[in-house]
């Protein structure tokens, strides 16, 4: 693996070049990729590991004597080893391979919560959350006659504690709670809100995915009883992800899906399931994904999540100061404390046009509703432009942005 080379502390700028896709012209300029928030860049270290995998060792895990199998479980449940320690679980049996945050939180929807629930029931989630967050929780309160209820968000883009704590009652079964914002980059504060929520005896799912790849996360500081994020955000590849969960949490849930690998026994009577984590990782997994994601987890090690948090957030207050000097831009999201994700619209152009205009300039921009339409219904907007930040920017893409952003502004004057 490609380690990269520090000069000095928090200063990761070097990073850059260990991503390859970065080093390219889009619509005749230099790429300025300011959509991690949406999916990562991946370092040739990542992209290296699973080519190898590929090339030489593939083959299905946990069935085969031969060696190629040996290998292949080996590389994937090293991954697992590394998340493990990545995210301070106390085991990895807690550590489910997934395809990603979505299918984790489905998980704990349809095997944690859906066998405990009942009419009158309710599940708690915030109008920050992305949909991923929202419809798993809709589908399960239509099978049970749960209701969903949700805390307001104030101007800024926070959760009101006060009102949070106020739904916290005994109806209340689970609170599903993201992180970070993927609209807005707010960082809620979890450790007061996970205090709150367990004093009142509610379990806490976390929708980790725009947290993990920018911060430390220790789950068992957190205090919550699921962590759900994706590979694919954190620099790693598409179509996988991990749940945390706790183990006697897990051990005591129903599996999620049939099929093989999640089973000890089967006869047509009676089947007995295998023990954690597999019970939950029915059919053959993403197996090049899982060992990419151990690759990321590698690479973001390397470099240090401690610099690459105030790495980001230096460039993202470098960022907002220069959009706040754009006539006619408008920020929205101002939360307090933000992650390097900043949504805004510039006077009345549409977002998808903005984002075309930024595109012809090689920006690579996010636009529209980011999958969390109730955050735009509440700002009152059809969709806002999105810039996010990763390891990998430096304040020359933040410049780029700002001339983009002045050349739109002239052609839709
Ligand atoms: N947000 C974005 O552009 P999956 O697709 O399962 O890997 O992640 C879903 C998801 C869940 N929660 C949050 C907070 C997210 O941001 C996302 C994915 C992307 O913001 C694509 S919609």
């Amino acid at each position: 693996m490609s380690q990269p080379q520090a000069t000095e502390a928090n200063d990761i700028a070097y990073c850059r070049s260990d991503f390859p896709v970065l080093d390219q012209a889009v619509n005749g300029h230099p790429l300025v990729y300011l959509d991690s928030a949406a999916s990562a860049q991946q370092p040739a270290a990542v992209i290296d590991a699973v080519a190898r995998y590929q090339r030489e060792d593939h083959a299905n895990v946990h069935r085969g004597v031969h060696t190629l199998s040996h290998r292949a479980t080996e590389l994937y449940e090293g991954a697992r080893d590394k998340l493990c320690s990545f995210i301070n679980a106390s085991s990895r049996a807690e550590i489910i391979h997934t395809s990603g945050t979505t299918e984790s939180i489905n998980l704990v929807a349809q095997s944690y919560c859906r066998p405990m629930l009942q009419a009158g029931d309710q599940i708690l989630i915030t109008w920050l959350e992305h949909h991923s967050n929202i419809v798993p929780w809709q589908l399960v309160c239509e099978q049970t006659g749960a209701e969903l209820i949700v805390a307001p968000i104030n101007d800024r883009g926070e959760v009101e504690l006060d009102e949070l704590r106020a739904l916290m009652t005994d109806r209340v079964k689970l609170l599903g709670i993201g992180h970070v914002s993927n609209a807005l980059g707010t960082i809620n504060p979890l450790l007061e809100i996970i205090a709150d929520a367990k004093q009142r005896g509610i379990s806490v799912l976390v929708d980790g995915a725009q947290a993990v790849p920018h911060m430390n996360v220790d789950v068992q500081a957190l205090g919550c009883d699921f962590y759900a994020f994706s590979s694919h955000k954190m620099i790693g590849p598409t179509g996988a992800g991990v749940l945390w969960g706790r183990e006697a949490l897990l051990e005591a849930m129903p599996p999620y899906k049939g099929g093989g690998d999640m089973i000890l026994e089967v006869n047509f009577e009676h089947t007995v399931f295998n023990e954690l984590p597999y019970k939950f990782e029915a059919g053959t997994p993403n197996i090049s994904g899982m060992i990419g994601f151990g690759a990321a987890v590698d690479y973001l090690q390397s470099v240090g999540m401690d610099n690459i948090y105030q790495h980001e957030k230096a460039l993202h207050s470098y960022m907002v100061s220069k959009l706040k000097a754009i006539d006619g831009l408008h920020l929205i999201g101002t939360a307090r404390e933000q992650a390097s994700v900043q949504s805004f619209r510039l006077n009345d152009i549409h977002p998808h046009d903005l984002g075309t205009i930024l595109d012809h300039q090689g920006v690579a921009v996010r636009t529209g509703h980011h999958c969390a339409m109730p955050v735009m219904q509440r700002f009152g907007l059809p969709g806002t432009t999105r810039a996010s930040l990763g390891l990998y920017n430096n304040s020359d893409d933040v410049d780029q942005l700002v001339v983009a952003l002045e050349k739109a502004r002239q052609v839709f004057a």
